[in-house]
């Protein structure tokens, strides 16, 4: 039994006594401790190393108090499952050197040796449970196949990935097959997750929001659904869709529980699209960089915006590596104190 179970109970619709909060990328930067450790081992390390990677994912957890861990690890280790080399360079994000533009480069992509590749996600995962010894429920997540397709193709981080959207344009027949190669493999890894001890899973469609709507219903939404429908019976699934206000109506169809918002989305606006869904989010994250006291007032208008019961509180994206420790822990506390 998990001590603190808000984010589960708000995730099944229950009444509880307030409202659970988290943070997106909250096992990163801009935490003294995270850069320490950084200096002593290189990214994949900690994500591979079960006593570093538990270090981590429970940093946040101790430090700010907040009610969910999720794991340390990466979207990026689904490429590495399929056979493609990643690296993740300091200050850069992650790096493919042979980006995926052809068939033959797709044929050896192999999803049946995910559980070979990633055998490490098994102790590491546990490794994380045991340490967060029932206190707060794990997140464990992986990234929606569009959003790794956008990476292997593009090879890097980018404003428009304008590559990965281009091979989609001109090779949809490959694209699809891309998608799909992934959209096993991304099933593997959780069902590993699922396997080890994860309480509830968030799926990233980080860069959802830069397809138009209709290819939206061809590039994304379609994986998207058969992931959440190979997991969903096991453990509640979170998808994060940035950029997709326009396709909330759609989410809701896919059995996901909740939807995590960016702070575009007016939390109105979404109620309306997704109905009674679990609602996450979606303060802007550089709001965390101003004065303590804006970041106080602006929490509470989030909250109250959202209205009570059916909301997660989180930022509408990855908390940035230059936020003040201090903010981080007034955007807590200050859900934490708030009562409707
Ligand atoms: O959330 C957590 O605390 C757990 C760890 C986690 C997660 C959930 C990391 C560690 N990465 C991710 C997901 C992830 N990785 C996403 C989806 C969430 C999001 O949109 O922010 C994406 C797009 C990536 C890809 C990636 N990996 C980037 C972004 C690059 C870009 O295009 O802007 C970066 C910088 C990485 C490396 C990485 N992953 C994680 C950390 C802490 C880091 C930074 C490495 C370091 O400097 O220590």
């Amino acid at each position: 039994m998990i001590k603190n179970d808000l984010l589960i109970r708000t995730l099944r619709k229950e009444q509880t006594e307030r409202t659970p909060v988290w943070f997106m990328r909250q096992a990163g930067r801009y935490l003294a401790d995270y850069r320490a450790l950084r200096e002593k081992h290189s990214f994949f390390e900690r994500v591979r190393n079960p006593e570093l990677a538990a270090a981590i994912s429970v940093m946040p957890v101790k430090q700010l108090g907040v009610d969910a861990a999720i794991l340390f690890s990466d979207i990026l280790v689904v490429a590495q499952a399929l056979g493609v080399d990643v690296e993740i360079l300091e200050g850069k994000g992650p790096i493919i050197a042979e980006p995926i533009r052809n068939q033959k480069q797709i044929v050896v992509l192999h999803p049946e040796e995910t559980e070979e590749v990633l055998a490490y996600a098994i102790p590491t995962t546990r490794a994380v449970k045991d340490s967060l010894e029932n206190e707060v429920p794990l997140i464990g997540f992986c990234g929606s196949p569009w959003t790794l397709l956008c990476y292997m193709v593009e090879g890097k981080g980018s404003r428009d990935f304008s590559k990965a959207k281009q091979f989609c344009y001109q090779h949809p027949d490959l694209a699809g097959q891309l998608l799909d190669k992934i959209t096993e493999s991304s099933i593997r890894y959780l069902q590993m997750q699922i396997t080890a001890g994860v309480d509830v899973l968030q799926i990233f469609d980080s860069w959802g929001g830069l397809l138009s709507p209709s290819d939206y219903k061809k590039l994304s939404l379609p994986y998207l659904g058969k992931i959440v429908k190979a997991v969903e019976s096991f453990v509640p699934v979170i998808l994060f869709a940035k950029g997709c206000w326009y396709a909330l109506e759609a989410l809701k169809e896919t059995g996901a529980s909740a939807v995590g918002l960016d702070w575009t989305i007016q939390p109105a606006f979404a109620r309306m699209a997704a109905g009674e869904m679990v609602l996450q989010g979606n303060l802007d994250p550089v709001v965390l960089l101003g004065p303590a006291n804006y970041v106080e007032n602006e929490t509470i208008s989030m909250l109250r915006a959202f209205g009570k019961g059916n909301h997660i509180a989180n930022l509408g994206h990855g908390v940035l590596p230059e936020t003040p420790f201090e903010n981080a822990k007034v955007f807590v506390e200050t859900v934490k104190n708030f009562r409707f």
